[in-house]
Formats: C-alpha cells, structure tokens, sequence
C-alpha cells in the first residue's frame, strides 16, 4: 500500500531556508549551513559558471514529480560536487524523506521504493561504498565508510518508525525530536519486566478478543485484532504518567478496539462487560434509552507499577467518527481549569484514538486540530494514536484520502508524526512515550500513526473477502502480533516457552471464570444489570419558578465596573459615549436596560456571587452586532480591558473568547467544558443562528441525546440570533423548528425570550436550579437596538423568569376577549403596535417565551380566564413548515383533546427560510400580522 514513490521534501521550505542563509548564514541550522555552503561550493567549481541556481535544484531534489526519474532531472551532475557537500546532502534526505522506506507495514517484508535516496540520486556511486566518510551533524562526525553511514541512516529513518518531523519549522523543537530519534537505535532496550509487561498486554488483549469470538458469535466488537499493539502503546503512556506529571488521562475513541480498551485500559469489570453481551442484558438506568455498549464511556482510577494513581476517562462516543474530539478537548480543558493547571496543562492529557480513514476524512479533525494552539481552546497539546489498519469498513486509501498518509492534515499545526509498525510492539511503545514527552515538553499535539491491518471483515458479522479477497486471504495467515512477540521475546532469552505459556493460560483462565460467575448471576436473577454505572442522575425537570432577581446594592457593583476604566485606560470616545456612558446613566434612571446590558448585568451578579461564566463564539467578544463589547480595547495601545473580571477581588472567573471559525469543533468543545464543569455558565454563540446546522451532529448526538443515552447532564446553553428582518435567507432563521423536533423526555430547554429583563433571569436560573439541561435560546438581532424592547431596574430586582406571559386585551376584561394570539419572540412587538396603531380591545396576546418544556399546566390556566369560543391564533414569522408552529399546534391540540380549532398566520411554507429582498419581506410581515387580527 506504500510502494507508491513520494517526495516528502517541501521545496518552499528549500528555497526559505537557502535565501535566509544567503542573507545570514548563523540564521539557518548548521546542517542547512554546512549544506548550502558545499552546495555553492559545488556550484562555483562548475564549468562556465552556471547561473544562479535555484535552491530546490539542489542535491536533494524537491520540486520533483513524485515518480520522477534521474534522466528527466534538472539537477547539476551531483557527482561534480564536493564530497563533504554530498554526504551532508545524504544525511538531509534520509531526515526527511527516510520515512518513505520504513519498513511500516506488517503485511509486507519489502520496502517501498524511494528513487531519490537511490545511491546515484544522492551523487554517488557503488565504488564510493567504501569511502570513510563523517558528518559534523550525525552521530557526531564519527569516520564510518559510506556503506555504514547509510546502514545508520536506514536503521534510525527506515526501521519500522518512519519519523515526519522536518517540516517542523522551530528549529529548536525539530532539533530536540532529531536528538532523540537519532540516539533511538543506541540506546539500551527496554528491561526484562518491560517487555514481559508488554507481552502480557498483547496476550490480554489477543485473548479477550479471542474469547468473544468463540463465546458471543455473530456479535459486534469491532476486534482490535492486528492492532493489538494500540495496549502497548497504551500501557505505555500510562505507566509514563507520574513521571511526566499527568494525572488524568481523558480518552476519546471509536468502535476499534474499544471493548478491549474499556477492559484491558479502563479495567473496567469483566463480568459487567460480559453481562452487556447478554441478550438478557437491560441496562440499570433511572431514565433514558441507554446505548450499545461500545459506545459507553467509563471512568477508572488506576495505578501504575510505582504504586502512583492516574485517573482515566473514556468519554461516551456516538457513532459519528471523531466528533467526539471535539469533546475531550473542551473536557480536558475544563478539568484542567479546575485542577488550576490552567498554565502548564501538564496535569491532563486529552489522548485521542482515531481510524485512518477517519482521521483522514472528517473535516471536524481539522478543525479541532486548528483549535490546538488558541488562546481559548488550548489544552497543552494532544497524544494522537492513529489505529492505522489500512482500510475503512470496505475502503482502501486510494480511495479514502488523496494525501499520501492518513496523518498528513496533522502537518498543518506542525505536529510530528511518528509511523511505526504495528508488529514491532516495542518500536509503538518508543513512539507512544516520546509522543507523551513531546507533548509535555512543547505543548503541542503530536501523532503516533500506527500501521496495522484488520483481522476481520468491519465487524465480526462483515466479510472482508467479498472486496478484499487477495488481501484477506494474506491476513487469515498472518500469526498475531502477540504470538510473534512471543517469539522474539523467546528467541533473545528474555522469556522461556514455559514462562510464556503460563502466561497464555493465565488470563484465559480469568476469563472463563468471570464469564462462568456471570452466567450463574444471570440465571439467578434472570436479567442482568450492569452495577458499575458512573452515570450521573439528577431531579427530574421542573417548572417552579427560580426566584433570580438581585438586590439593587448588588446590581450597582456590578453597574460600577461595567461603567468604569482604570484612569490611564484610553477608551475610544465612542465606545465610553455609547456603552458605558450610556449604561451608567440608565441604571441612575431606573431604566431603559436594553439588551446587551441586561447580559452583562446576569454575567456581572453570578460572577460576584462566584460562579464563573465561559462565553465562546464567533467574535463574541464585541459581539456580532457591536452589542456586547465585553473587551476594551485602549485607543492608543490595544491594551484590553475585560469590566466583568473588575467587579470585586473575590469574584469568579470571567473567560470570553473570540472562537476560530468553526461551529462543529467550537460547539463540541464548549460542550465537553460545560458537561466537565456543571458550576460554569458555559455559551456558546452561533454568529447568527442558521450556522449552527454546521455543528449538527453535536447537538443531536450529544445535547439533545447524552442524557438519555449516557445519563450524562449538561447546562450548556446555546445563543443563535434568530428573526425575520428583511436580510435573506441565511441571516433570519436559527432554524428553531430543529430543536423543537428534537425536544422530548424534557431533554433541552428551548426559549425565544422577549424582553432583557426575562433574558437576565433566565441565564441567572440555568445556574440556580438542581438540574443541569442544555438551554437553546434564540437571540435578537434588530430588537438589541429596539426602544421598545427594554427592561427597567426594578424587573432585574426581583422577579424570575415568565416561561409564559400575558398581555392582556387594551379593554382589560378577560370575559370581554374574543381573540388569542399565541406567539414567541419578536413577532410580539409587530403584533402589539398593529393592536395599539388599529386600537384594537378585545385581543389579548400570550407570548411563550418557553416553548419547552411547555408549562402546559400554566398554559391551560391562562387561557381557561378568557371565554371558551375565543379564537385562538398561532402567529409567527417563519414561513409555515418552520417556527413553532406544527410543534405548537400539537401541543394545544393535545392539551385541547382537539376540541378546540387553532389558526395559523404566517407565512406560506417554504423551500427557503426567508426571502431575498427587503420589500417583499415587508409586505409579507405586514400581511401575516394583520391575518393574526383578522383571521
Ligand atoms: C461520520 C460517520 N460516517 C460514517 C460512519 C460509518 N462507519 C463506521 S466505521 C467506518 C469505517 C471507519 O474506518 P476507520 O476510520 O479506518 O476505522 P476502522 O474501522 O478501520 O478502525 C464507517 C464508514 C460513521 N460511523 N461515522
Ligand atoms: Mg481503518
């Protein structure tokens, strides 16, 4: 699968690196020093004084066609060049394009091809073999002939670990990897109890697979077989653990080995696991659907051979490759703020699995890659371990990725990637400790790509013969990484066959036993359940209003930092005339506190009541629509100034990020920060809401369904701009239909507030209640600037938040009504002037500022005050097969045991959310208010 021929030399990064020698020689490596220097050399000596040369024609030839040959080469004669020039040129090419004849693949004993590190290619021929030869810059200079210098070159790059890390541009990073590869074949092989420990993880993991095969046949397990050297790997960081410092392990993963993971990593109990397997098998859950077991996630604490203690996640995972990256991340990063390590972020390490063909294809793995060195989003780096089988289910590379390796989107953040052969445990366990060294060395992700194959078809009930045939007939006769271990471990008398036998039937043994243990349980009981639940379970939801109103005292500290710059501070005139000026002076007056204010005021009274607020999203720092300015910026230094961190010394955490552009990455993030830290106000902000549709795999597969399917709660709480306000189709609808259809078993709580005041309350309440739920709430856009749409002081006082509220008919008579006009969000205000402008009395409006959970119970109250042939009209802005409304009709209809008629004004339904231009919006919006009223 490797054999096609590449040129893994980055010919821009030749030509960089020879202009900044032209210009300062001490600004470039002494390799690329010395090289460049004989280069010129062997330019000068030429006859007829060739013309400037380009550096990317220099002996290492870069700007080649991957299967170019010598004879279509532009290349000067390399032979005309000084030796020393050449054997420098050798050294250089083995570094960086080695990697391309490692002996990586287990399926095969032949290296691939390289033709430019052909001895010819190189500018020398067989008779120089025995040349003794040095290289200031390997291994010291020691005199070695030719022949030897390549065998060194050959057994550090093209061993069984092929290492990218010349495109690394630090120079100092890229110098501590080439020290530590290149002392790699001299240095002593790991101790006897090392190895043993080794074989016995592969043994553990061949003969747990193994077990399952034989007893649950037919059964999905997704073998880790062929790729059993992901335990060494493993084994390996975690045993490393005390001694790096890390503390916690926070794992993501999918379907690959993940049973073993959780048996042979997590320990999780063997006889839970195998109850899972039952079909008897009904998971204990409080409430919810469950999950199929390799999806499940698992928390352990264990200790390593020197008696220390690591604890160990495996977050839950949804089918959906690698969005669960996304996740650990933000898990991580809230573990790591809650551990204070918030600096080093040496304590946690986010350690992510992946398959090839997804690491390759799922573009969510770019962005949570992107994520990697941001301010926001950082978590000191994250060990990437690639279970590299070479295929997705029936897919084979050349058809799953156009990049020459899986891993070659991690090049984009630098990081180095480290391929190693997955028969060669102890070459993958080298790997995987310098990776965990790396990583908490320089604070950056790195890769471990480890190649393997796939004993089976995609799962155990899948045949690999039907695609693969030739491909499948070589691995049914490939013996197992263990069993080849074995042999090594025997044949350098590190272990005796009876030793190892013993240790074949040990864990064997294990495994009848508890599978025995569990078979008699099950009979006992007749149904299974699984005991060692780490699933967290909480009050059911409630509609009991949270009392979140704040003492005046405490809203004027909060109003005083908001207002105020220290006295050097230079505010732009603007910004102090607008915000802060103006913010002062309506809180003097009791009012009007609009809407951005209102969040600062709720953001302001929980962070000095201690509980730290998190906000990330697409220039949410000044927000979208220049609202929010919740940084400052100095006119003359762009020196920033947060007021919310400047409310009282003893406050919590104010954190609010200007997120990269993504929405799936972002959103998963923020979403595994707010399920790790429950005592955080955690948002995120679409920048208007219809993006969040490029984040739906998040919010279907982990806010709407964690709950249910992990019993994992989660406050998290969502702001999407939403209303139809003549800007087209993609800037109106935050597509609130979306989250309503997801709505069940009180899973999410969706809200179109109307007022700043009720917005106040309601971020206020997420934080005040025994419940943790995510929150989607649609967010104003016009209304931020609206006159109408303001609060007064005392409604931040006192009070909570309205999941309902009632304007009541200009006549004030209930018994006098004769319509009702249900809506939710702006629509109201159009409503209410057209009611005031055509002084209508008998009319009264209900405005659902939570459309669910709904409160059907207050509902039925409101609306029995007013007479039973009242009209009632649902309204809304949002073309008919979007909104609330068939969500809403079903409610009322229900609620009503459809005696009761319900109408509908609004738009007509649509292929697109809005229109394009501002006058047919107009009219439109006109028509469908006085449809409400006329109906
Ligand atoms: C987003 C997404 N698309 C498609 C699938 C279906 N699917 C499950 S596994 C798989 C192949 C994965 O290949 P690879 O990443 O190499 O992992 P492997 O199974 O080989 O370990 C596919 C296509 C999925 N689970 N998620
Ligand atoms: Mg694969």
């Amino acid at each position: 699968m490797r054999t096609a021929v590449a040129t893994r030399i980055d010919a821009k990064l030749l030509e960089d690196q020879y202009s900044r020698w032209k210009q300062n020689p001490d600004d470039v490596e002494a390799t690329w020093s010395a090289f460049f220097e004989g280069f010129e050399l062997g330019l000068a000596e030429k006859p007829n004084g060739a013309p400037a040369p380009s550096a990317s024609a220099a002996p290492v030839q870069t700007a080649q066609p991957i299967n170019g040959s010598a004879a279509a080469s532009p290349t000067p004669n390399l032979s005309d060049l000084p030796l020393q020039t050449r054997v420098e040129g050798l050294v250089y090419a083995y570094r960086t394009i080695g990697h391309t004849i490692a002996k990586l693949d287990p399926l095969t004993q032949e290296r691939p091809e390289q033709p430019l590190l052909d001895l010819r290619e190189l500018g020398f021929q067989e008779k120089d073999l025995d040349t003794v030869i040095s290289s200031r810059f390997f291994l010291g200079g020691r005199a070695m002939t030719l022949r030897e210098m390549i065998e060194n070159l050959r057994l550090v790059y093209a061993g069984t670990i092929g290492f990218e890390f010349m495109h690394i541009q630090n120079i100092r990073v890229r110098n501590w990897l080439r020290e530590r590869i290149e002392s790699r074949p001299y240095e002593a092989a790991p101790g006897r109890a090392v190895q043993i420990a080794l074989l016995r993880e592969l043994l553990e993991a061949e003969s747990f697979e193994h077990f399952l095969h034989t007893k649950y046949v037919g059964q999905k397990r997704f073998s880790l077989e062929g790729g059993e050297s992901l335990m060494a790997a493993l084994h390996t960081i975690f045993e490393d653990c005390p001694r790096r410092g890390v503390q916690e392990i926070i794992m993501g993963m999918s379907h690959r080995g993940r049973l073993n993971v959780l048996a042979n990593f997590l320990a999780k109990s063997l006889s839970n696991l195998f109850a899972e397997f039952s079909e008897n098998y009904v998971p204990n859950l409080v409430g919810g659907d469950g999950d199929v077991k390799y999806h499940l996630g698992y928390t352990t604490t264990r200790k390593t051979s020197s008696g220390a203690e690591v604890g160990i996640r495996l977050a839950s995972n949804p089918s959906h490759l690698e969005a669960v990256n996304a996740v650990v991340e933000g898990m991580t990063r809230a573990r790591q703020r809650i551990l204070h390590d918030s600096e080093e972020r040496k304590k946690v390490l986010p350690l992510l699995l992946h398959g090839d063909a997804a690491f390759a294809g799922q573009g969510i793995v770019a962005e949570v890659l992107n994520m990697s060195q941001l301010p926001g989003y950082r978590t000191g780096g994250t060990v990437h371990i690639i279970v590299n089988n070479q295929i997705g289910f029936t897919t084979l590379p050349a058809d799953a990725r156009s990049s020459f390796y899986a891993t070659d989107v991690a090049k984009m953040i630098e990081a180095p990637v480290f391929h190693v052969n997955g028969d060669d445990p102890l070459a993958v366990a080298w790997c995987a400790k310098l990776a965990l060294e790396f990583r908490q060395q320089f604070k950056r992700d790195v890769v471990v790509d480890m190649y393997c194959y796939r004993r089976y078809g995609h799962n155990e009930a899948d045949e690999p013969l039907f695609t693969q045939p030739a491909l499948y007939a070589e691995i049914s006769s490939h013996p197992s990484v263990a069993i080849l271990f074995r042999d090594r471990l025997i044949e350098t008398g590190v272990l005796t066959s009876d030793d190892a036998a013993s240790l074949e039937t040990e864990f064997e043994c294990r495994l009848e036993i508890t599978l025995q243990a569990v078979k008699e349980a099950e009979e006992q009981r007749e149904k299974s359940s699984f005991t060692g639940s780490t699933a967290v379970f909480q009050p059911s939801y409630s509609h009991v209003p949270v009392p979140t109103g704040v003492a005046i005292g405490e809203l004027e500290k909060v109003v005083t930092a908001l207002t105020t710059v220290p006295h050097s501070f230079k505010l732009l005139p603007k910004v102090k005339r607008t915000v802060l000026d103006r913010r002062a002076q309506a809180f003097k007056a009791g009012g009007p506190i609009d809407w951005a204010f209102a969040e600062s005021l709720a953001f302001g009274t929980l962070l000095a009541e201690k509980t730290p607020v998190r906000l990330s999203g697409q220039d949410s720092r000044r927000g979208t629509f220049s609202q929010r300015h919740s940084v400052l910026y100095d006119a003359e230094t762009r020196d920033r100034y947060i007021p919310l961190l400047n409310i009282s010394p003893n406050q919590a955490r104010f954190c609010v990020y200007n997120s990269l552009l993504s929405e799936a990455g972002v959103l998963g993030f923020d979403y595994g920060y707010a399920l790790d830290f429950p005592e955080m106000l955690c948002l995120w902000e679409a920048q208007f809401g219809d993006f969040a549709n490029g984040a739906q795999v998040i919010i279907d597969q982990f806010l709407a369904s964690a709950e249910s399917k992990w019993q994992r709660p989660c406050g998290i709480v969502l702001l999407l701009p939403h209303g139809y306000e003549g800007q087209g189709p993609e800037h109106s609808s935050a597509r609130l239909e979306r989250y309503l259809q997801l709505c069940a078993e009180e899973n999410i709580q969706v809200c179109n507030a109307t007022t700043p005041a009720q917005y106040f309350h309601m971020l206020r309440r997420q934080m005040r209640r025994s419940f943790l739920k995510p929150l989607v709430v649609m967010t104003p856009k016009s209304l931020l600037r609206s006159e109408q749409c303001v609060s007064t002081i005392p409604e931040f006082s006192g009070g909570h938040f309205q999941e309902l509220i009632v304007t009541p008919s200009a006549a004030g008579n209930a018994a006098a009504v004769d319509r009702v006009i249900l809506c939710s969000g702006k629509i109201y205000y159009d409503l209410l002037n057209y009611r005031d402008a055509n002084k209508i009395a008998n009319t009264a409006i209900i405005r659902v500022e939570q459309l669910y959970p709904l409160d059907e119970r207050l509902l039925v109250e409101l609306l029995t005050q007013f007479p039973e042939n009242t009209r009632l009209i649902w309204c809304q802005e949002e073309p008919q097969n979007m909104g609330a409304w068939t969500y809403f009709y079903m409610c009322l209809d229900r609620i009503f045991a459809h005696t009761r008629q319900i109408w509908y004004a609004g738009r007509g339904a649509g292929a697109s959310p809005a229109v394009g231009a501002l006058l047919a919006h107009r009219r439109e919006q006109k028509a469908l208010v006085q449809d409400a009223f006329t109906l």
